[in-house]
């Protein structure tokens, strides 16, 4: 049917603000090897605040699919999520004290708080499964074809900022996010058109949020 592949319906007809989500200048700086390591410390920061406020929305996803879904496999998936979410806490930690950033002393800048708060917003019970899951994908989409781009052949990735290229960038974490895609196109071609209309809007502001998120590292202005 028309909706069978929404997702991708959609990121072709927002394609603008997916590239700026996605090729964003820092991005692009890590690839070409000119990042400024101050921009890099201070996205390694504001991302640790961001996924420690990532694990409640993953977890309110998990209840959703375990209330909502059709599909028993779709708790292995994000369950899978959380896993490597649990590994991702350890080493921003590990990460962190590598670069001398001292991560209890980061002060959240408005961005990020903003983000929090959307995230927030979509823990609520009055946001359906379908709506959840989609979001969930396209946030961690955006990171995977982010730090995939620095990792393709002719990319000039320092050395030392390559092991967070592949936390994200890696074909592992390619695959759970095609399932995560898989997931929210399913839900999507049997969800009402309003439902369908929230989702879309949500895939909207997340990649309003992730331009936001990546310009903070360029430091306060
Ligand atoms: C801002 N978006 C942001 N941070 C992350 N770690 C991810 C997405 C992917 O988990």
């Amino acid at each position: 049917t028309e909706r069978k592949a929404m997702t991708e319906t959609w990121l072709k007809k927002h394609r603008q603000i997916y590239v700026g989500a996605t090729r964003h200048p820092f991005i692009l700086a890590i690839r070409d090897g000119s990042v400024d390591l101050s921009s890099f410390k201070r996205w390694l920061g504001q991302d640790y605040i961001f996924v420690r406020a990532f694990i409640p929305f993953v977890a309110s996803v998990l209840l959703k699919a375990w209330k909502e879904s059709d599909d028993s496999t779709d708790i292995d998936v994000i369950l899978g999520g959380m896993a490597a979410l649990n590994d991702e806490i350890e080493w921003f930690k590990k990460e962190a004290s590598k670069w001398g950033v001292d991560l209890p002393s980061v002060v959240p800048q408005q961005p990020n708080l903003d983000y929090c708060r959307f995230l927030e917003s979509l823990i609520s019970p009055d946001v359906d499964y379908t709506q959840a899951i989609t979001a969930f994908w396209a946030i961690e989409a955006v990171y995977q074809d982010s730090f995939a781009h620095c990792l393709e052949d002719g990319s000039k990735t320092p050395g030392e900022l390559k092991e967070t290229c592949q936390r994200w960038g890696n074909e592992v974490f390619g695959q759970y996010c095609h399932a995560l895609q898989s997931i929210a196109n399913r839900r999507l071609e049997k969800a009402t058109d309003d439902v369908v209309a929230k989702a879309e809007v949500s895939l909207l502001r997340i990649l309003e949020h992730e331009v936001e998120f990546w310009n903070m590292s360029r430091g306060p202005v």
